[in-house]
């Protein structure tokens, strides 16, 4: 295996190199009794929809851990191990997109139909979902049972699923209310749903892999957890904007959230700077399908600069959230965060 320390490129080579271990150790499950047909199925399911993202949460669990090490070179096992971690986080977020984007009826993810919309596959997507789910705990059985921190590991992963599901619960259901009354949307509700969706798994759940690796007590990171949580909101914010101003040939997937009548950031700030004139029309057409009725949405948002709003709270959240990192007292734990920061700072896609 090559050096660790070597450039990013070598680093994502490694780090694909392990996922074709993990798979073909699940193709291979000896609790199963394959056959040709559902080993293929389950080799297409996981080509499909586990490694074709921009794989930032399972490599940093790796950039984390070396980060955490303060520049020891890593052992193979040790790239190996925390690859693995990082691999059960990009499973974890296979099995969420799977099913959110059956939830929110999407048509694209990542570049290609969502895989409920390819042909043949339909609602098998949403066991090949639980599938998914279930891979995690096998991976981690087969990898770190050995471990004196595998019981840690076994209840973080399930400490966060249930935090996601909960947020997902949530975003969901608000769209009920707001159906009845659009300005019940706020941005108290927007931030605990974003919170519960999108922070925990994307941003904490890395992080404490690695710690967890490096043997530290998550107890004594609460701090570090609280910035990586402010850092996920501001990433979903982020994800707001993109499903209307992004471009979907770079974000890979077409917004939906004006038709799903989403509690989004951007209708939560155009509820608040909007006169009754513009309120009526946002009223009229938020939340119906009608492309016609998106396009007037898409038109406020446009007039009230919601482009530029964005741009200031970005800058804003950049500079909080820098002023936070800088205040925390390991250097190894400051670059740790910064080198996260740095990677969501005006992401594009
Ligand atoms: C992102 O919301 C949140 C998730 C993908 C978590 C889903 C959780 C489940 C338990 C299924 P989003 O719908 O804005 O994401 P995207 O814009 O990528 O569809
Ligand atoms: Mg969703
Ligand atoms: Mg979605
Ligand atoms: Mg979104």
């Amino acid at each position: 295996m090559a050096n660790l320390n070597g450039t990013t490129s070598d680093l994502r080579t490694i780090f694909l190199g392990v996922y074709s271990v993990l798979k073909s150790e699940l193709l291979n499950d000896p609790a199963f009794e394959w056959t040709d047909d559902s080993r293929q199925w389950v080799d297409r399911m996981l080509d499909y929809n586990v490694p074709g993202g921009k794989l930032n949460r399972g490599l940093s669990v790796i950039d984390s851990y070396k980060l955490l090490k303060e520049g020891k070179e890593l052992t193979e096992d040790e790239v190996f191990l925390a690859s693995a971690l990082g691999w059960c986080i990009e499973w974890l977020q296979a099995y969420f997109l799977v099913l959110d984007d059956i939830m929110d009826n999407s048509h694209t993810r990542r570049g290609q139909p969502c895989w409920f919309r390819v042909p043949k596959v339909g609602m098998i997507a949403a066991n090949d979902g639980v599938l998914l789910r279930n891979h995690i705990p096998r991976i981690l059985k087969t990898h770190f049972r050995e471990k004196a921190y595998y019981v840690d590991l076994l209840d973080l992963f399930n400490e966060v699923e249930f935090q996601t599901a909960s947020g997902q619960m949530i975003d969901l259901i608000t769209t009920l209310e707001g159906e009845k009354d659009l300005s019940k949307y706020s941005l108290s509700l927007h931030r605990r749903i974003v919170q519960y969706k999108t922070a925990y798994y994307s941003f904490y759940l890395p992080v404490a892999c690695a710690l967890l690796m490096a043997g530290e007590n998550l107890d004594n990171h609460i701090d570090v957890k609280n910035i990586l949580i402010d850092m996920g909101i501001y990433f979903q914010v982020q994800d707001d904007y993109l499903d209307c101003f992004g471009e979907p040939e770079k974000i890979g997937k077409i917004g939906t959230d004006i038709e799903d009548f989403k509690c989004s950031w951007l209708v939560v700030k155009a509820l608040e700077r909007c006169c009754e004139e513009q309120k009526k029309i946002l009223f009229a057409h938020y939340g119906k399908a009608d492309p016609a009725d998106v396009a007037k949405v898409k038109t406020l948002y446009h007039e009230l600069d919601l482009q530029g709003v964005f741009a200031e709270y970005e800058s804003k959240s950049y500079e909080k959230l820098t002023s936070s990192i800088d205040a925390h007292p390991s250097k190894a734990v400051q670059s740790v965060l910064k080198s996260f920061l740095g990677k969501i700072y005006k992401r594009q896609k």
